[in-house]
C-alpha cells in the first residue's frame, strides 16, 4: 500500500465515520436522548476512535529499530600490517565494537527519512486527487507526469514511463490508483534495474588489490563518498589503502588523510607532492606489497570541458595500468543528484574519455531532484554502484532500485 493513498483512504473512513457518529448524535437529540450529544464535529477533527489522526508525512511508516542507522562501525581487530601506516598520523583509537564485522542490511525506513524532498514533490496532494475519482483520467496522469518532470526524471524517460503506464492502463483496463502506482512502481523498479549487474560486484581479486579509482567535478563528493567507502569496506573487515591523488588542493588532501585517521585506513600521499600519476603509481605499489584488498584512488575535480585535465586522468589510469596490468578494475564517476539534468551531459563527457564502469550519486537527502537517478539508467546505461544520502560515514549505500523506488513512491515494502 502506497503511504499517500492509505492517508487518504484513513481520512476518507475518518470522515465518513464522522458522518455516521453525527447522523447518530441528531437522532439521539431527536429521540429526546439526555446524554449529552458529542461535540460538534469540525471537518479538520478525526472524532472517533478507528481513524488514527492523520499523521504527518513523515511519520506515516512505522519507525524502524532505533539501532537502524547509529550501528558503529565494527573495526576488525587490528594486526600488525593492518596498522602500518604511510601518511596516517594517528591510529584511530581501538573501536569497542565486536572484533568480526558484518555488513548491516539496510534500513528501508532511513532510506524513506533521506529521501523526503524527493518523494514530497512526487506524492505530496497527490492523494487529493483521487478523491472522489472511480476512474483513472487524463488529468491523473497529466499530474503524475508533470510531477515526474518536476522531479528531473527528464522528458525521455517521463515520456516513456508514461507511455507505457498508459498502455498497462488501457490494455489491462485498470481503474484503481491503487493499481496504477503499483504498475508505476513495477515500472520504475524495472527501468533502474536494467542497468544494474545481476550481482554486486565482489571486489575480490585474487593475488592483488581491486583498485577503484573515482572522478568528478569538484565539490560533487568524491573525497567523501571514498571516505564513506572505506569505512563500509573496513567494516566488512578488508584491509583498505587509498590514495590521494588530487594533488592540485593541499586541503583535499587533507580531507582524504583525516578520513583514514577516522578509519584506520592508510592514506598514499601527503600535501605538497605535485604529479597525481606518480600519487597513483605509488599507492598501487605499497597496496600491492601490503597485500591491501581494495585500493581506493582520490582524483581531482575536473569539468567535462576541461581537455587538458581529462587528458590527465587518463594519463593516470595509463599509470595505474603500468603498475598493474589488470587495474583499475573500476572507473566510478561520482555526480551530484542535486545538479539535475547536467549530470547527463557530465557522465556521457567522462565516459567518452575515460571508460566510466559506474556512477555514485551523492546529495540524494538535499534535493527534490532524486529522480535523475531514472534519466541516468534509462539513458546513460551505466550502473550506479552506491547512493549518498547525507554527510556521515553511514550515509552512502549501495544502490538497490526496489528499495528506492519504495522510499520514493512512499511504498510499504514487500
Ligand atoms: N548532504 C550531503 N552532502 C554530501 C554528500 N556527499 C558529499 N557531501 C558534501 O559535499 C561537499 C563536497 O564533498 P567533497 O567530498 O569534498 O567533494 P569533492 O570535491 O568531489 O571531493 C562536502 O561538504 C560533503 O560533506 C551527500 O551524499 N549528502
Ligand atoms: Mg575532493
Amino acid at each position: 500500500m502506497f503511504g499517500f493513498l492509505k492517508r487518504k483512504k484513513r481520512k476518507n473512513e475518518a470522515a465518513e465515520v464522522q458522518d455516521e457518529a453525527s447522523q447518530e448524535s441528531t437522532a439521539a437529540t431527536k429521540a429526546g436522548d439526555a446524554t449529552p450529544a458529542p461535540a460538534e464535529p469540525t471537518a479538520d477533527t478525526n472524532l472517533s476512535a478507528p481513524p488514527a489522526p492523520e499523521p504527518p508525512p513523515e511519520m506515516a511508516r512505522p519507525a524502524k529499530p532505533a539501532v537502524a542507522d547509529e550501528e558503529p562501525a565494527a573495526e576488525p581487530e587490528p594486526n600488525g600490517d593492518s596498522l602500518r601506516q604511510e601518511s596516517v598520523a594517528q591510529p584511530a583509537p581501538p573501536s569497542k565494537a565486536p572484533a568480526v564485522a558484518t555488513s548491516k542490511p539496510e534500513q528501508s525506513g532511513s532510506l524513506f527519512s533521506r529521501l523526503a524532498k524527493t518523494r514530497s514533490g512526487l506524492t505530496e496532494g497527490l492523494g487529493d486527487l483521487f478523491l472522489g475519482k472511480k476512474q483513472i483520467d487524463d488529468d491523473l496522469i497529466e499530474e503524475l507526469e508533470t510531477r515526474l518532470i518536476m522531479a528531473d526524471v527528464g522528458q525521455a524517460t517521463t515520456a516513456a514511463l508514461i507511455a507505457e503506464l498508459t498502455d498497462e492502463v488501457s490494455r489491462k483496463h485498470v481503474n484503481d490508483p491503487e493499481h496504477l502506482f503499483e504498475t508505476l512502481h513495477r515500472l520504475m523498479v524495472e527501468r533502474l534495474e536494467a542497468a544494474q549487474p545481476a550481482e554486486p560486484p565482489a571486489r575480490r581479486q585474487p593475488g592483488r588489490p581491486h583498485v577503484m579509482v573515482v572522478c568528478g567535478i569538484n565539490g560533487g563528493g568524491k573525497t567523501t563518498s571514498i571516505g564513506k567507502l572505506a569505512h563500509r569496506f573496513k567494516a566488512e573487515g578488508r584491509d583498505v589503502t587509498l590514495a590521494a591523488a588530487d594533488t592540485f588542493r593541499a586541503a583535499a588532501v587533507e580531507q582524504l588523510i583525516s578520513w583514514g585517521e577516522r578509519n584506520n585506513v592508510r592514506v598514499i600521499g601527503e600535501p605538497g607532492r605535485g604529479d597525481p600519476a606518480s600519487v597513483a603509481f605509488d599507492a598501487v605499489s605499497s597496496a600491492k606489497a601490503r597485500s591491501s584488498d581494495l585500493l581506493i584512488v582520490d582524483t581531482a575535480g575536473r569539468l567535462h570541458t576541461q581537455s587538458g585535465l581529462m587528458d590527465e586522468l587518463g594519463k593516470l589510469i595509463r599509470v595505474i595500468s603500468k603498475a598493474e596490468p589488470e587495474a583499475p578494475d573500476e572507473v566510478l564517476l561520482v555526480i551530484d543528484a542535486s545538479i539535475g539534468q547536467n549530470a547527463l551531459v557530465q557522465a556521457r563527457q567522462f565516459n567518452q574519455a575515460v571508460k566510466l564502469t559506474g556512477l555514485i550519486v551523492t546529495k540524494l537527502d538535499g534535493t527534490a531532484k532524486g529522480g535523475i537517478v531514472f534519466a541516468i539508467a534509462d539513458e546513460l546505461g551505466l550502473p550506479i554502484h552506491f547512493i549518498g544520502v547525507g554527510e556521515k560515514a553511514e550515509d552512502l549505500r549501495p544502490f538497490e532500485p526496489r528499495a528506492f523506488v519504495d522510499a520514493l513512491l512512499d511504498r510499504q515494502p514487500d
